[in-house]
């Protein structure tokens, strides 16, 4: 059968706007693709909840295909293999408590599973702000990557979630909005981003967990930007604590929800 072009491009336009009008209304709308985004979105995905994903980038997968300065290996340590396993990531004791995983696969199957599990991923696709009402954060507003980048004044469009997770890493994007433009404080200290600290790979591990949490009526942290939002240390390319924060803010939302 001949292969017609314009039914090439209707699918393609049909599918796509399909997905676009079935997440304008979701439970969770988490901000960033990489690994704690990725685990969050598999678990709450897999809960039955509603919840979509926007990532600036072409890929997914943030700061983990790279591994520790591009030896694209990572390390997880024991508290954290269940996810791995979860994932059907493939990993190897290094010793004991250290094991480690190709980071190719680790970030490629962290995608995988949490798209078939549910998750809806929009790529090429960065936040800009936030929705607010007299209760907290409400939603997210979006624009095209490329019309951020070539700095065209092109208007955003807007989606509606109950939640919001701000998974973008060391740049605590949709805190920093939060905090610059929505009335009231951050759940923090001084009210405001505490701001990440240099090296200290066991004590950021944990602290990563512990700052997982609601850091504004509506908003959660996750991963990296809950160590940046709360003023928890770096850790460097060990994933455990990446990983346990995603599944740690999945399971406090689907609570709530
Ligand atoms: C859409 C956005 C926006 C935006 C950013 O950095 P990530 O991999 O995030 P985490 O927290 O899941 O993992 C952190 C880890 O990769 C890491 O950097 C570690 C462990 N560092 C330790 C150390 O010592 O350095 O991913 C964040 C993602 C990226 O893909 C961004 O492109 C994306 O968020 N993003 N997407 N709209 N406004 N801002």
């Amino acid at each position: 059968m001949a292969l017609d072009e314009i039914i090439i491009t209707k699918a393609i336009i049909d599918r796509y706007y399909e997905k676009l009008i079935n997440n304008l209304e979701t439970d969770v709308a988490i901000v960033g693709g990489g690994p704690s985004g990725l685990v969050a979105g598999y678990y709450l995905a897999k809960a039955g909840k509603k919840v979509v994903m926007y990532e600036r980038k072409l890929s997914i997968g943030g700061g983990m295909w790279g591994g520790g300065m591009m030896f694209n290996e990572i390390v997880v340590q024991k508290d954290a293999i269940h996810i791995l396993e979860e994932f059907g990531i493939r990993f190897r004791e290094f010793q004991e408590n250290y094991y480690t995983a190709d980071a190719v696969e680790a970030i490629s199957t962290l995608t995988s599973k949490a798209v078939q599990a549910g998750l809806t991923i929009f790529n090429c696709v960065s936040v800009e702000d936030v929705m607010m009402r007299p209760e907290g954060i409400t939603g997210l507003v979006i624009n095209w990557s490329p019309v951020e980048m070539a700095g065209l004044h092109i208007d955003p469009l807007t989606v509606r979630s109950k939640f919001v997770v701000d998974a973008t890493g060391h740049a605590t994007e949709v805190v920093k909005v939060a905090v610059r433009k929505v009335p009231g404080k951050l759940m923090t200290p001084s009210g405001k981003i505490e701001g990440e600290k240099s090296m200290w790979a066991d004590h950021a591990e944990n602290l990563t967990i512990e700052n997982t949490r609601e850091v504004f009526p509506g908003l959660y942290v996750v991963g990296m930007a809950a160590n940046a939002t709360a003023g928890g240390p770096r850790m460097g390319p060990i994933f455990g604590g990446m990983l346990l924060s995603g599944e740690k803010v999945a399971g406090e939302l689907a609570g709530r929800l």
